[in-house]
């Protein structure tokens, strides 16, 4: 992700948010308002430099350093069921798609450095042998891609964005990479509905840059927003940020249109909110992770926009606090309150050292929380909040914290939460667990972990530990935990020493191993500990339907 797009994301975030009314602040001189709008990511002595959109610091490290799959997981086979690109394949393709540009051939000619960025995943941790890469420009074209994949046994992964941290956008081996890119074109929005039809490979932040003209909002947000694609948002049937508020697409995504490993195009673009008409089809394809078609465009609701957004960030004493500080957020804040997300002290601690980002609170925390308002009404929301800020402080649910008074300060509080995922896989690579778990015993996961690496004597300060630290955040108020373990280099001990112990104790506990960022091929031989066999049947019977050959995203997993 570029950094500029992420400053286009801040600035439209802070663009909306309305100054809350100043006796906020008077009456509650413990909450102290320590911004200061210059100065407010210099780097500190500790810091290590700027980054880059991977979390490297001298910018990506070449996809070529990255170790292949296939060698990671030398248990993951080819499939000999499937064909080898020849030249008379790339032929059909540049016929079908007709400019250079949307077909990179490495097959007849060398094109390694075209392709290798459709290979390599933003983790940096998987990597695939694709020789081909197509770029189709409409369903059609799409249609006969597959149609011609599906004849002549060749496999396919479709990919959006490339931001998933999964393993589930980029190849294996082999397979052919179709990227929906240069499908970006909005089809229509209908101000009076709310409801947005666009095409699967518009950038997210370009769909809410538009509905934000349009005094509308897209009803999902991310960090990833400036490069993912809303194609590859309903796929992986993304959560994000505001879920809290919006709920998940499986509510908000009216219609899709897509296309079958048959060439066969579903056009299900429903406009409609309410449509009991027998199985519910659409519903399959969001969060089918590419595994039974390609969706090339989308109906989705869009709530309108709230003039009066307000941010506040909180430093607390202990994960009770947060529990606590949640409960009155819900209780005092009510139909406003849009996110609820937590933090633990160590993110925020490398985001001081690895982004340079000067912190908003000066005391250090074993927790933060990041709370955001928005509402129709400046002066009633403020009112809310003023009684929000009020309780938690006199109970001392809180410790520290700040409101934001502006909208640049309204994205840098944002900013403490969302950039953290940039910034863990600073030291060389980063296991990451996308956990649901119930909320009393979220953080219990983070110091179990942390305690058992440690043990085990591989979480350390120096270059002999391959572990740098176990850290925790996420979307609290989604019970939804996003376990960390930055670490110096992929290593298979690690690995075991995490999984798949941590699944086991997320499955005792009636959690789930993927809240929000699907199963990919990471998550792939965990499936059971989410899933009963019965559910895994049915859920290969539909795949076996919708792909009998298989074509489609093959090894991940289903
Ligand atoms: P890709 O990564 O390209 O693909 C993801 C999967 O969908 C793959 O299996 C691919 O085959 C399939 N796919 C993609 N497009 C299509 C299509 N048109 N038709 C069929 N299949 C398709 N995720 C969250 O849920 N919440 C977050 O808060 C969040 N924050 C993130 C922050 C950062 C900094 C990063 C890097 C990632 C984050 N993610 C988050 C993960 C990721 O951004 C989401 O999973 C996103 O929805 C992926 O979209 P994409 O277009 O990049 O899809
Ligand atoms: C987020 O909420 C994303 O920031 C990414 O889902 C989480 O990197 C992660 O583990
Ligand atoms: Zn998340």
């Amino acid at each position: 992700m570029a950094a500029s797009s992420r400053v286009a994301a801040s600035l439209r975030r802070a663009a909306l948010s309305s100054r809350p009314s100043p006796c906020i602040r008077n009456i509650r001189p413990a909450l102290q308002v320590r911004w200061k709008t210059e100065a407010t990511t210099s780097a500190s002595t500790e810091s290590v430099g700027q980054l880059d959109a991977k979390g490297g610091l001298d910018g990506p490290a070449p996809a070529k350093s990255i170790k292949f799959t296939s060698d990671s997981y030398p248990n993951i086979q080819r499939e000999s069921k499937f064909a080898k690109l020849s030249e008379k394949h790339v032929q059909y393709f540049q016929e079908l798609l007709g400019s250079d540009s949307a077909v990179l051939d490495g097959v007849t000619k060398d094109a390694t450095e075209d392709i290798e960025p459709f290979n390599a995943d933003w983790m940096r941790k998987f990597r695939g042998h694709a020789q081909l890469v197509l770029k189709p420009s409409t369903k059609e074209e799409v249609s006969a891609i597959l149609k011609y994949c599906n004849d002549n046994m060749l496999a396919v992964v479709p990919q959006g964005g490339n931001t998933g941290l999964v393993g589930g956008s980029v190849p294996v081996f082999d397979e052919i990479v179709l990227n929906l890119q240069k499908m970006n074109n909005i089809r229509s929005f209908d101000e009076v509905s709310g409801i947005l039809v666009a095409d699967a490979g518009v950038i997210l932040e370009v769909a809410d840059n538009y509905l934000a003209e349009r005094q509308h909002i897209f009803p999902l947000d991310l960090g990833a927003k400036g490069s993912c694609q809303i194609g590859g948002n309903v796929s992986t049937n993304a959560g994000g940020l505001r879920l809290l508020r919006y709920g998940s697409l499986h509510g908000s995504v009216l219609g899709i249109e897509a296309v079958l490993p048959d060439g066969t195009i579903v056009e299900d673009l429903s406009l409609l909110r309410k449509n009991n008409t027998g199985y519910d089809i659409k519903q399959l394809f969001i969060g089918s992770e590419g595994t039974i078609g390609i969706i090339t465009g989308i109906s989705i609701q869009c709530p309108r926009r709230s003039p009066a957004v307000n941010v506040a960030y909180f430093g607390l004493e202990s994960y009770e606090q947060a529990q606590k500080a949640f409960v009155a957020a819900k209780a005092y804040l009510g139909e406003i309150l849009s996110a609820f997300e937590m933090m633990d002290g160590r993110t925020q601690k490398i985001l001081k050292k690895v982004a340079g980002t000067k912190l908003p609170l000066e005391g250090d925390y074993p927790f933060y929380c990041l709370v955001e308002t928005s509402g129709s009404n400046t002066d009633h929301d403020s009112e809310k909040l003023q009684n929000f800020l009020e309780h938690v402080m006199e109970s001392e649910i809180v410790a520290d914290g700040v409101l934001a008074e502006s909208q640049t300060q309204v994205a840098e509080l944002w900013a403490c939460r969302e950039r953290i995922t940039e910034c863990l896989g600073h030291w060389g690579g980063v296991y990451k667990y996308d956990l649901s778990i119930p909320i009393a015993q979220m953080y219990d996961l983070v110091e179990d972990i942390r305690e058992r690496l440690t043990k085990d004597g591989l979480l350390g300060d120096t270059d002999d530990h391959p572990v740098v630290d176990v850290v925790g955040y996420g979307h609290m108020g989604d019970a939804n935990l996003h376990l960390n373990v930055p670490v110096r280099r992929f290593d298979k001990t690690v690995e075991k020493a995490l999984e798949p112990y941590l699944y086991e104790w997320t499955s005792k506990r009636n959690g789930s191993i993927s809240a929000e960022h699907g199963l990919g091929l990471s998550k792939k031989p965990y499936v059971g500990y989410s899933k009963s066999e019965t559910m895994i049947k049915l859920i290969k019977q539909i795949k076996n339907l919708y792909d009998p050959n298989g074509i489609l995203n093959p090894y991940k997993y289903i």
